[in-house]
């Protein structure tokens, strides 16, 4: 919403059936009241210190219902801050919301942050990082496994108008585009980006203008309609499963509360916070079912019960959980997801002398042959075979699907590595060169470094980084940035000086669950040459060798 929108322009919401059971509304409402009387109840825990923190979603309610109740219970969604309603409407048992909440042992991050920043795959939900741009790459690359895999889901993914504006929402939903990913991405344009009103945040008149660039459809609804929404993304899902492809979901709502309960809402003109008031989803909601008939006191006073009900049920449970104690040694032990490393000797009758980047592309040939489930891609890696031509002819060996070229983005395709490795596929990004790291900085260090810490999801990545200098090649071409990573728990860095060592430690690296930035010297690559086995081996990664 633009806020030089006259105050007149906030539209009254218009309820139509759409031929929706009894039933189905009734639940529609219910799954709408839930997280309103969640949040009222919480808001009391953060005034007692229970809680650190409250990003409300009031009067945002029915995008997030609408949505997961549109869904199958097996499409992933990645919800943002006030998306509650995606927690409820994949109805997680409240105990363990109020426990996440509190940092509670039975909550999903043992205790270690108290937000909607973790995941859980029983759930499907993918929750995001403090950054509000990262998650849609990383959709990405879960409607990509999809896609491979030939099932029949879609993914959501949500942003806010002011994270529309990273660089994140840019890429992602370019490289959704030029893949033909089946991704709704819903803007949920609320008015402001914490006290940032939108014309302060962005020039275009609606987010569905941006579509139109991406050469992808863009679908505008009434966000504090649930019929609305859960309608359109309905329809929008069996359309995409029919024709896969990226669909961007403008909803027009407004954030009644602060950005977070401490800091208010002065900046918002008070005539216009009145209007959203009159468009309450529930209140106007309850009102339809009231005047169709679907519900009248007695219903709406039982719904309210049994909600409240659920609720203190749901904090007693959690109030008799302990406190969480961080333990040293389980906090160090999941920082890397477990390796069960099986060494497989190198056979010395095969080895014949190669070159550095012969061994390069040995290794990954052999990965891409014994793990079906990897996924290589990098700028010009496809035809081209990379700018070092590190995969010249896989293509012809293992297809376009497998061997991907990618938009010019590091951020989105890094993200879209760890989508990949939530479905259980394992992932090579080659950056072109080293020094373009940079731009999928946050996504290595805040993702694929911390989401086996934070949720125990593990990123199985390898980030292949052509570095180092010798070659003339300037501030932009020659960085030797690998102590960037080494001080970030959760990541891998290797660094093979030899043929030898780059052949077994890229076989390692790719059996390895946990990211890996594998760091190649681009003047070794053809100046130095080395015994190497032909067959399979590998060498276990933090192993120091022994030299004579
Ligand atoms: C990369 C980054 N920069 C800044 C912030 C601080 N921040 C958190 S939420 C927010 C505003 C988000 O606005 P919007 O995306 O419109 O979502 P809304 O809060 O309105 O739902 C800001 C600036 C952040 N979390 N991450």
């Amino acid at each position: 919403m633009n806020s030089e929108v006259t105050y007149s322009e906030v539209s009254p919401i218009i309820f139509q059936n759409y031929n929706i059971d009894k039933i189905q509304l009734i639940s529609l409402y219910t799954h709408l009241v839930r997280p309103r009387l969640i949040e009222e109840k919480m808001l009391n825990l953060l005034r007692q210190g229970k809680i650190s923190k409250w990003f409300s979603g009031i009067g945002q309610e029915a995008i997030s219902v609408g949505t997961a109740l549109a869904l199958d219970h097996d499409d992933y969604i990645l919800p943002m801050h006030r998306n509650l309603g995606i927690f409820t409407g994949r109805n997680i048992p409240f105990h363990r919301l109020f426990s996440q909440w509190q940092g509670k042992p039975d909550g999903f991050s043992k205790g270690r942050e108290r937000s909607f920043h973790f995941g859980t795959q029983d759930y499907k939900i993918i929750g995001m990082i403090s950054h509000l741009g990262p998650q849609m790459g990383i959709a990405d690359g879960i409607a990509l496994a999809h896609k491979l895999a030939d099932e029949k889901n879609v993914t959501v993914v949500f942003t806010g108008d002011g994270g529309a504006s990273e660089g994140d929402f840019h890429e992602s939903i370019n490289v959704a585009a030029v893949w033909d990913l089946p991704v709704i991405f819903i803007v949920e344009n609320n008015g402001y980006g914490l006290s940032t009103p939108s014309n302060e945040q962005f020039r275009c008149k609606q987010f569905i203008d941006k579509a139109i660039g991406y050469g992808i459809e863009g679908i505008q609804v009434d966000g504090n309609n649930v019929l609305e929404v859960y309608q359109k993304v309905k329809e929008i899902r069996t359309s995409m499963i029919e024709n896969p492809r990226p669909i961007l979901l403008e909803c027009i709502t407004f954030r009644m509360r602060g950005h977070e309960e401490a800091s208010g809402t002065k900046y918002v003109p008070t005539e216009l916070m009145k209007q959203w008031e009159l468009k309450d989803p529930i209140h106007n909601y309850e009102t339809y079912l009231r005047e169709i008939g679907v519900l009248d006191d007695l219903k709406i006073a039982e719904i309210k019960q049994g909600i409240k009900l659920e609720i203190e049920e749901g904090l007693r449970i959690s109030n008799s959980m302990p406190d969480v104690f961080p333990d040293l040694s389980e906090e160090l032990n999941d920082v890397y997801a477990p390796v069960h490393f099986e060494e497989v000797k190198s056979d010395e009758n095969s080895s014949r002398s190669i070159r550095y980047i012969d061994a390069i592309r040995e290794a990954m040939q052999m990965a891409m042959e014994k793990h079906p489930n990897l996924v290589l891609m990098g700028q010009d890696i496809a035809d081209y075979g990379g700018v070092f031509k590190a995969s010249e002819g896989f293509v012809a060996q293992f297809g376009k699907q497998r061997v991907r070229n990618t938009p010019l983005c590091e951020s989105a395709i890094v993200g879209a590595a760890l989508g990949l490795s939530i479905k259980g596929y394992k992932a090579m990004v080659e950056m072109q060169f080293a020094d373009f790291v940079t731009c999928g900085f946050n996504q290595i260090i805040n993702n694929l470094a911390k989401s086996h810490y934070r949720w125990g999801q593990n990123a199985d990545v390898v980030v292949r980084m052509p570095t180092g200098a010798g070659v003339a090649a300037g501030p932009f071409h020659s960085q030797s940035n690998e102590a960037w990573f080494t001080h970030t728990p959760g990541l891998k860095v290797v660094y093979p000086a030899f043929p030898f060592d780059a052949k077994g430690l890229l076989l390692a690296a790719f059996e390895d669950p946990n990211p890996v930035l594998f760091f190649e010297h681009k003047a070794l690559y053809r100046s130095i040459t080395g015994i190497v086995p032909e067959a399979y081996y590998n060498m276990e990664i933090g192993k120091a060798a022994k030299l004579k």
